[in-house]
């Protein structure tokens, strides 16, 4: 019998029997206020215990910034946020472009597994199912929300935000706050749109991305005397610090996605002043690793869209000085919009309860291997800055030199906030890092890069990097094409001198062969690496 069935029993006649009511009546009343009090405490620790994430993205930020050892740099923001929480000095991105590289971090996928090595692909054709990082979060009670450029342009997820993206009101490719040269631009944007419409309609959506990649450029930089408002990622910056207000009283997944330093290097004129001209060194590797085989470096078309740049042959150093100059600029120009956001966290309160995470979506070559702009397997291109800060981290203002990759971001910020990991996730926690950065950790971190040669078709260059190596097998299906690369960061850091083919390595290109092929499974931190601290 139980107590509800032994109430309705009691005889309510006697004076004893309507005590022995009363008595269980207030008995059950104390329960149920108990039960809703401890409820209610239960709740309220878990809504204290849910950190906010501020996911900051930053397009094409090379980790050229004060906190990684540029002093030159001017990132005061970055550097705070670095001195409050982990720098990570080996963080590599699982395939230096855009949408490949920010699909595999918000999937938690690697590029091949999600299938998107292109920048026309969305991921949910080949992955309808997949719940995203974002969309982790907010299917966990979070709001959860994009400003600016997190997915890739055109491939948005509407899956994983509570309200619709926002995307600012300047246009990228055509504001650059001069009016003669926005007017031209919007002359041939005009024309370019008009032909557009009449080719566009049997396309694919993947062809009109790949069409609309080939709109007419204006120049490389601009330096325009304007508010950051004027720009794009300034007006980001502002929404983004007027949505933290309006959702500050409930947990928040809020992305910020900064456009710059991607092309074109438009920033306001103060950025430029921080980077007096002669003061800018320029890369001093400007030449092509001796031995690498030629399928390893690119043309940068990217770059040669722009009006300045020539069509063919290498930019003059006037040129590259200027280039690197602007990239600078734009990067402080980021940093200063970063500043806001944190100071707002600060301002509200919030920066106790918020993690903050930001991250480039791959590295960038600044006449390094005279190469410019992404799009490679080298250390220059694969190895991206990234810095978290959480709230009441015991150790602060360190660096991690573990090998970390960009699907390690997903299951991380998942167990920070106490989430459950979905189980498809290609990377692993770095959270045991974020008390030991010193300690051993994964064997290698992948990354790759595909190409097409007219006379061998597909071909995938993939690279592994140790702790010690970069090695690079570029292959097709079946080898008929077949190269590598082999660069010993212990005496080349920089990756200048490719080894591959040196005799006395062959063992050694067997090994990382057989790493390179068993893959990341076989990389993981095991138990004993993981707890056993470097030498
Ligand atoms: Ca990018």
């Amino acid at each position: 019998m139980n107590r509800f069935n032994g109430i309705l029993d009691i005889d309510t006649t006697s004076p004893d029997k309507k005590y022995m009511k009363n008595y269980y009546c207030m008995k059950i009343a104390f329960r149920f206020i108990a039960l809703i009090i401890l409820l209610s405490a239960c709740s309220q620790t878990q809504e204290q215990l849910k950190y906010n994430v501020l996911f900051i993205a930053v397009d094409d930020l090379r980790p050229q910034l004060n906190c990684y050892g540029y002093k030159y740099i001017h990132s005061p923001n970055l550097d705070r946020l670095a001195a409050r929480g982990l720098l990570f000095n080996r963080m590599y991105c699982q395939q230096a472009v855009c949408s490949p590289s920010r699909t595999s971090l918000l999937t938690g996928y690697r590029p091949e597994s999600v299938g998107v090595t292109d920048l026309n692909t969305h991921f949910r054709i080949n992955k309808p199912e997949v719940v995203t990082l974002p969309q982790h979060f907010k299917n966990n009670g979070y709001y959860t929300r994009s400003f600016g450029k997190i997915y890739h342009p055109g491939l948005d997820d509407p899956l994983s935000w509570s309200d619709s993206s926002w995307w600012s009101r300047f246009p990228d490719k055509y504001n650059y706050q001069d009016p003669e040269i926005d007017a031209q631009m919007r002359k041939s944007f005009d024309k370019f749109y008009a032909n557009f419409q009449m080719i566009s309609g049997n396309m694919t959506e993947g062809e009109k991305l790949e069409a609309m990649r080939k709109k007419p450029r204006g120049p490389s930089w601009a330096a325009p005397d304007v508010p950051d408002t004027m720009l794009a990622d300034g007006e980001c910056a502002s929404e983004v610090v007027r949505m933290i207000n309006k959702i500050k009283d409930r947990p928040f997944f809020i992305a910020a996605g900064f456009r710059k330093p991607h092309l074109p290097f438009v920033a306001p004129k103060r950025y430029y002043d921080l980077y007096p001209k002669g003061s800018v060194l320029l890369a001093d590797n400007d030449y092509f690793p001796a031995n690498a085989p030629a399928i390893a470096g690119t043309n940068w078309d990217e770059l040669r869209k722009y009006s300045d740049i020539p069509k063919e042959g290498p930019v003059s150093e006037e040129k590259a000085y200027e280039l690197t100059r602007a990239y600078y600029a734009c990067v402080s120009f980021i940093d200063a919009q970063i500043g806001k956001l944190l100071d707002e966290l600060e301002r509200l309160n919030l920066s106790k309860k918020t993690i903050v995470i930001v991250w480039g979506d791959h590295g960038w070559h600044l006449l390094e291997h005279s190469l410019w702009c992404k799009h490679t397997n080298y250390e220059i291109a694969t190895r991206v800055p990234m810095i978290i800060s959480v709230p009441g981290m015991q150790s602060t203002g360190r660096t991690t030199n573990a090998l970390t990759e960009f699907v390690d971001i997903y299951p991380s910020l998942s167990e920070l906030c106490g989430l459950p990991l979905p189980d498809h996730l290609e990377g692993t926690s770095f959270v045991p890092l974020m008390e030991a950065p010193e300690r051993l950790w994964k064997k290698a971190a992948f990354s790759l890069y595909p190409r097409v040669l007219p006379e061998f078709g597909d071909i995938t260059g993939r690279a592994v990097r140790t702790e010690r190596y970069r090695f690079v097998e570029w292959a097709n299906k079946d080898s008929s094409f077949y190269q590598t690369e082999l660069y010993d960061h212990d005496i080349d850091p920089d990756e200048n001198f490719n080894i591959a083919g040196e005799p006395d390595n062959d063992d050694l290109v067997k090994q990382l062969t057989q790493t390179l092929h068993a893959g990341w499974k076989e990389a993981l931190p095991d138990d004993h690496a993981i707890n056993k601290a470097m030498d």
